[in-house]
């Protein structure tokens, strides 16, 4: 694999082998991340990438679409069997303008829609100021409480039967708790909104059946591919019959133009391969993974937002520490273990600092990892965290950090 890159332009592909270095040496804890199959990645870098299918399987405005059709075909299949919904658009490129094609499918300029704050653990898509779903509806946003860090349904519904939302949106990014599907039902119910839901964290556990699957409750859901489902980069959209053919037109022609058919292909191979019931394995595992990590690390003194943890992400408060979420970070980084500084909810620092840290076991979960080996990445988190302003510590630290990894090899059929 690569050889002709290597041939051509030997600076992409020495840069792209540094990157690959990088993966297998550090300890990926970034809870968006993961390592995808060599039958996904041939399927992104194949001759699919050639071909302009605008439109959908059998309507589409280019001739040639024969075989494309099939793959698009299959990649809706599998995501319909996976998720049990009953319409599935594959062609989003991410997750961002997945959302933003529900919105449009489903709302006019200036209408309601009520999701979770971005820094209590929503998405900017869900109606930050700054993006353009903030600038485009009229948002109103919820909050965990502040006690517990979880969501408090009876407050979600007082605000959603004040509000009269058009869409109530469940998403999240940074939410580590499990989602009452049924009252969110519920609430969107009383008060009249659609219900949506953002499962782009999720959606691999879900389709793993280690959580509840909100499809059967939500109009609309949304997902990305490449997070815990672990496949390309990019997006999908479920939902009931009755929405398919406005969301299908809002997607195109309303939002984008020629659908990225590589990238549909390799979403057919990851949800095929989400199928098979080892599938089922790594999710239960990722689970497992993430409470023997909280477990590790609340023991060495860390203070865990909504004390712990349902699924694959922890959102850690850094501040026993005597540091901030940005210095958590790069201390981390300068031991080869990558995470992302993170606000907490009623987090009094901004954004780009956070108090907390965000982290998960999806990639180490794909790399065989288990509860053994997340004790000893919990004490090496806490270690640095303990020594982040100690040069010579981190660099020791590092050495550590590349030996576990060479005991959970990736890609070794990439030399
Ligand atoms: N950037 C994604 C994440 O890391 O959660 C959300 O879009």
């Amino acid at each position: 694999m690569y050889e002709h890159l290597k041939a051509t332009d030997s600076k992409v592909f020495d840069i792209m082998q540094s990157e690959l270095g990088r993966q297998r040496e550090g300890i990926e804890l970034i809870p968006s991340e993961n390592l995808v199959t060599l039958a996904v990645l041939e399927a992104i870098g194949s001759v699919f990438n050639n071909k302009y299918s605008e439109g959908y399987p059998k309507k589409r405005y280019y001739g040639g679409n024969e075989f494309i059709d099939q793959s698009e075909g299959l990649a809706i299949e599998r995501a319909k069997e996976l998720f049990g919904a009953e319409h599935v658009n594959v062609q989003p490129h991410s997750g961002s303008p997945a959302n933003q094609a529900v919105y449009m499918a489903l709302m006019e300029h200036g209408d309601k829609l009520m999701g979770l704050k971005l820094d209590h653990g929503g998405h900017l898509s869900h109606g930050h100021p700054v993006n353009f779903s903030g600038k485009t509806y009229h948002i109103v946003a919820y909050e965990v409480d502040k006690e517990t860090e979880t969501l408090d349904y009876d407050a979600i519904e007082a605000l959603a039967m004040k509000e009269k939302p058009k869409i109530l949106l469940a998403g999240f990014t940074a939410y580590p708790r499990n989602i009452d599907w049924k009252r969110f039902r519920n609430i969107a119910d009383k008060c009249g909104a659609y219900l949506m839901a953002d499962i782009a964290h999720t959606a691999g556990l879900i389709a793993g059946k280690a959580l509840l699957n909100p499809v059967p409750f939500c109009d609309v859901v949304t997902t990305t591919t490449h997070k815990t489902l672990r496949g390309p980069r990019g997006a999908i959209i479920m939902c009931k019959a009755e929405h398919a053919k406005a969301i299908d037109k809002a997607v195109f022609p309303g939002l984008q133009g020629g659908p990225h058919e590589h990238t549909i292909a390799a979403k057919a191979v990851a949800f095929g391969e989400a199928l098979r019931p080892e599938f089922q394995t790594y999710a239960a595992q990722i689970i497992k993974n993430a409470k023997a990590l909280a477990e590790t690390l609340k023991k060495r003194g860390a203070r865990l937002v909504a004390d712990g943890t349902d699924t694959h992400l922890l959102l850690v408060d850094v501040r026993p520490f005597n540091i901030n979420g940005k210095q958590a970070e790069n201390a981390l980084d300068e031991a080869a273990m990558y995470c992302n500084k993170n606000t907490i909810p009623y987090d009094p620092a901004k954004p780009f600092i956070g108090s907390g840290i965000r982290i998960g076991t999806p990639t180490l979960t794909t790399r065989g990892m288990k509860e053994k080996e997340m004790e000893i990445v919990g004490n090496y988190i806490i270690d640095v965290l303990e020594h982040h302003d100690d040069d010579e510590y981190l660099a020791k630290k590092r050495k550590d950090v590349l030996a576990l990894c060479a005991k959970f090899p990736i890609y070794p059929e990439l030399g």
